[in-house]
């Protein structure tokens, strides 16, 4: 029976030590973004001009209206373009710089907040805003922060339509082999900003309820945000606060 988690404002807590060979898995969503002024999902209360998200971030949606696809993820390459990170994000960036490869940062938001920030290894799971792909040819996704509000993008190679590189709902999330491979090796799993409602992102911390880490421990689980979300349950402890608040305070001073 997993011990319910200690939910209480994130000040109460202590700060988080990590050991010498710990290796640290954090997993981020758009609530460390917030505070940087990018919307978050629930924020836009699922909704983006009268379409809901799952309605427009799929490739049905990309299939059947290509247009209105390109206009959302246009406004928000406008958006990412004045946008800077944010303490969350720059603890983030300094844990990188102690603790090196120690660290598996992955992010579940398509903002570059992370890299901005400093951070060198980022995983980004569903996708970059700031990059695009061919949708007919092999060609590699490439960097691509121009807005297409009109007409729609061809792939100068085959001629064939771009789309932005973003995993869409229905779509494999990316890199998911590195992802259980890094939890299954951590010791400590923090999740900053996420309310726990996309899988398989929201199931990582039940992957570690159910699964020692090779040294027979279990990975300690700790949830950071504003408030419970979905998979409170399977926490440890659940800080609440903002990101940009709590993340700077987060990991012990003076990490080995
Ligand atoms: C897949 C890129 C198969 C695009 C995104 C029924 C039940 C369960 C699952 C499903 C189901 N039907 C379908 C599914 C699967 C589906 C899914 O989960 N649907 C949901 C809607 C039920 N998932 C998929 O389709 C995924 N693919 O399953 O493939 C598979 C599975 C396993 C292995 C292999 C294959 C693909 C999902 C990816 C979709 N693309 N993004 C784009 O960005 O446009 S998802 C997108 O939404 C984000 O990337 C993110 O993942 C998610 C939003 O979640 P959050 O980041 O948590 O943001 P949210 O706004 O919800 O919450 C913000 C939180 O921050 C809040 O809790 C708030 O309190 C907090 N906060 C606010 N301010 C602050 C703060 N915290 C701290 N400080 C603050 N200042
Ligand atoms: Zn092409």
């Amino acid at each position: 029976m997993v011990p319910l988690p200690r939910v209480a404002p994130g000040a109460e807590f202590p700060p988080l030590s990590v050991g010498r060979d710990d290796r640290v898995f954090v997993l981020t969503g758009a609530g460390i973004s917030a505070e940087s002024g990018v919307k978050t999902f629930r924020d836009a209360g699922g909704l983006w001009e009268e379409h809901r998200i799952e309605d427009v971030a799929t490739p049905e949606a990309f299939a059947r209206d290509p247009r209105t696809v390109w206009r959302f993820y246009s406004e928000r390459r406008k958006q990412a373009e004045s946008v800077q990170p944010n303490p969350a994000h720059l603890a983030l960036a300094r844990l990188e710089r102690r603790i090196g490869d120690r660290l598996f940062l992955c992010t579940q938001n398509v903002d570059p907040l992370h890299e901005r920030a400093g951070s060198r290894a980022v995983h980004h799971m569903h996708g970059e805003l700031l990059r695009s792909r061919c949708d007919s040819c092999d060609r590699p996704a490439f960097e691509d922060e121009r807005r297409h509000l009109e007409e729609l993008p061809r792939c100068e190679r085959c001629g064939g339509g771009l789309r932005p590189q973003v995993v869409w709902f229905g779509e494999v999330p990316l890199g998911m082999d590195r992802i259980y491979r890094a939890l299954s090796a951590c010791d400590l799993f923090v999740t900053v900003g996420s309310s726990g409602a996309v899988y398989p992102a929201a199931g990582f911390v039940s992957h570690l309820r159910h699964n020692p880490a090779p040294r027979g421990n279990f990975a300690r689980c700790v949830y950071v945000g504003l408030e419970r979300p979905e998979n409170a349950h399977c926490f440890d402890e659940c800080r609440l606060g903002k990101a940009g608040e709590l993340l700077p305070a987060l990991f012990e001073e003076g990490l080995p």
